[in-house]
């Protein structure tokens, strides 16, 4: 094997042998392990929760350890069955049904997962939303779902524009508004304490959608990308080969259910295998990080570049304090993990980081470093058994190593998406090429078969992990008063992977100054949401754009960076 190195650490992995998997692995095996294998009844929701309590024993068993600075928790496997039962009753008693698009905007707790597995109990549709989102950030998701009720707090309500969105009948309110509740709001724990425990749950068909996700893509509003039931094949796998829970795990995914690892790996996997989840709220702070790793002996840490390097840079004294020695595996999704970081996680955990590559679409990992297998810092790993994932040119072509070209994966894995909500014509855009889906990120595969991402063909920015799609930036910013065009680009930044940095140009009659660049930004946070705004801003006389009146982002990309522009033959004199 070529290249920098980590070798494997001996512990008892629960995959032992990465090549022997490729060859004899099998998704219908897999089917074997679930209830409905035998009973012919599908639920999701059953096999995570349910099962565990009704079948596997495991009632008292710790489901999850929630703590925020004010509040500590624990809630079994039977209190979580019984919550979301209720949760399940409350939405039959209001007429909601199966197939039904049911919202959650909300901080992270315990009602909100209770809440979440009674919407797909009830044979729903949820659809989580980040905390941080504001009033039109909401009103598109919602618009576009044509969601029917909303859970959320009395400090978010007023980002839920409810005379903008007719098909939105019910709100419930987690938590005494002042004033008390409004028009079509309805008290979530009054009707929780009224509901009954027990309930007949919705069995579906496994192509049934449980999961509406946005996300951004580089042009247009953000799309919805559907999940169905029969994901759980896949969560239940890769938690068992890429998180390598074992049953006394004590498992933390840091991620938001806003965002798919929160739900894929922050419920699914570590519910189907039966393990203690650990769920954090309120904000980051590294002290409190560590602490909760050493107070609940987390084994298992699911985390993301952007949490490590902010981790990294608050300095290894702070590590000292604390004992980290239960820590096992470690993990990380959602951007490139920089070499630099995995070298720094040997360090300071002693501990190997294992990225792994997956998106929204994909509902489940696709590419992976196993515990088994030797790491190449920089490297995402290699594909799961039973997934075909390759380097292929604009035509289809398998592309020999080392060759730069499209990220793909062979159609039809477990977890894939199923639709983009209403928008057929996007979601063949995936699928543009004969049997593939086609990720927008660009990688090369070295001699050994590792994957090495190298970016996105679109113009998607990641910041902080999270994807922002410039198109909806500009768009709010031209929006404002002052701004007669608009151009957003990702720029390199070393804690945040990028920044948002926006290139406007100014209507006539405005000058710029400090002032007008903080209302800016603010506008874009009350508009959209803190992280889709700029933490740059740069005024030109005018901004470059094609013949037919596009911001040409790879201009300004190629400005900030002091590269050459490249071929301008599209652009406007
Ligand atoms: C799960 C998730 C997907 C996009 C993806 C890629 C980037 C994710 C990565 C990575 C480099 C990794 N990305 N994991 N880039 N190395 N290990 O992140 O979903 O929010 O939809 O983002 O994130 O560009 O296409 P999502």
């Amino acid at each position: 094997m070529q290249g920098e190195q980590i070798p494997v650490f001996p512990f008892d992995y629960n995959l032992k042998s990465y090549d022997e998997a490729r060859q004899h692995f099998s998704w219908a095996d897999v089917e074997k392990e679930f209830s409905w294998y035998q009973t012919g009844k599908v639920n999701i929701a059953y096999e995570a929760v349910d099962r565990n309590v009704l079948e596997k024993g495991l009632g008292e068993k710790v489901c999850l350890h929630y703590s925020d600075n004010l509040r500590q928790e624990t809630v079994t496997y039977r209190q979580m069955m019984e919550r979301s039962n209720q949760f399940a009753n409350v939405l039959r008693k209001y007429g909601i049904g199966k197939g039904e698009r049911v919202f959650i905007f909300m901080p992270r707790s315990p009602e909100l997962y209770y809440s979440f597995l009674g919407i797909v109990k009830n044979g729903g549709i949820a659809g989580p939303l980040f905390e941080a989102f504001m009033e039109g950030a909401v009103r598109d998701r919602l618009a576009d779902a044509e969601a029917v009720a909303i859970i959320t707090t009395p400090a978010l309500r007023k980002r839920i524009p409810k005379e903008e969105l007719p098909h939105l009948k019910h709100i419930f309110m987690v938590g005494n508004p002042e004033g008390g509740l409004g028009e079509g709001e309805i008290d979530w724990y009054a009707e929780m304490y009224q509901a009954s425990s027990e309930l007949e749950i919705e069995w579906v068909d496994r192509e049934d959608p449980m999961l509406l996700l946005y996300t951004s893509g580089s042009t247009g509003k953000p799309k919805g990308v559907l999940h169905v039931h029969n994901g759980m094949i896949q969560h239940y796998q890769t938690g068992k080969w890429i998180l390598d829970l074992h049953p006394d795990d004590i498992y933390w995914c840091t991620a938001d259910p806003g965002w798919v690892t929160g739900i894929s790996y922050g419920v699914w996997a570590p519910y189907l295998l039966g393990v203690t989840s650990v769920i954090r709220g309120g904000r980051f702070r590294p002290e409190d990080w560590y602490k909760t790793i050493q107070d609940l002996k987390v084994n298992v840490w699911y985390s993301a570049p952007t949490a490590f390097r902010m981790l990294m840079s608050a300095g290894d004294e702070i590590i000292k304090q604390f004992d980290l020695s239960s820590l096992r595996h470690v993990l990380s999704v959602g951007e490139p993990l920089n070499p630099e970081v995995v070298r720094w996680g040997m360090k300071v955990f002693n501990r190997r980081i294992h990225d792994n590559w997956w998106m929204t679409e994909t509902g489940g990992q696709i590419i992976s470093n196993y515990p088994c297998m030797p790491i190449k810092p920089g490297s995402m790993g290699k594909p799961f058994p039973g997934i075909e994932a390759a380097i292929i040119d604009d035509k289809g072509n398998i592309l020999p190593p080392l060759q730069m070209g499209n990220l793909a994966v062979r159609k039809g894995w477990p977890s894939m998406m199923r639709q983009i909500w209403k928008n057929p014509p996007k979601y063949n855009e995936y699928f543009r090429i004969e049997g593939w889906y086609v990720s927008g990120d660009s990688a090369y595969m070295d001699e050994d078969g590792y994957f090495w991402f190298q970016g996105r063909i679109d113009d998607v920015i990641n910041t902080s992990g999270e994807r922002v799609g410039p198109f909806e930036v500009e768009s709010k910013l031209v929006e404002h008063s002052a701004i007669a065009e608009a151009g957003v680009i990702g720029k390199p930044d070393p804690i945040r992977g990028e920044i948002i940095k926006a290139f406007i140009a100014l209507r006539e009659g405005y000058t710029w100054s400090d002032e007008l660049q903080s209302e800016i930004i603010d506008f874009v946070k009350k508009g959209l949401a803190a992280h889709a705004a700029p933490r740059e801003i740069e005024v030109r006389d005018k901004l470059p754009k094609t013949r037919s009146g596009k911001i040409m982002r790879r201009v300004l990309k190629a400005w900030e960076l002091g590269l050459p522009t490249g071929d301008l033959s599209t652009m406007e004199d």
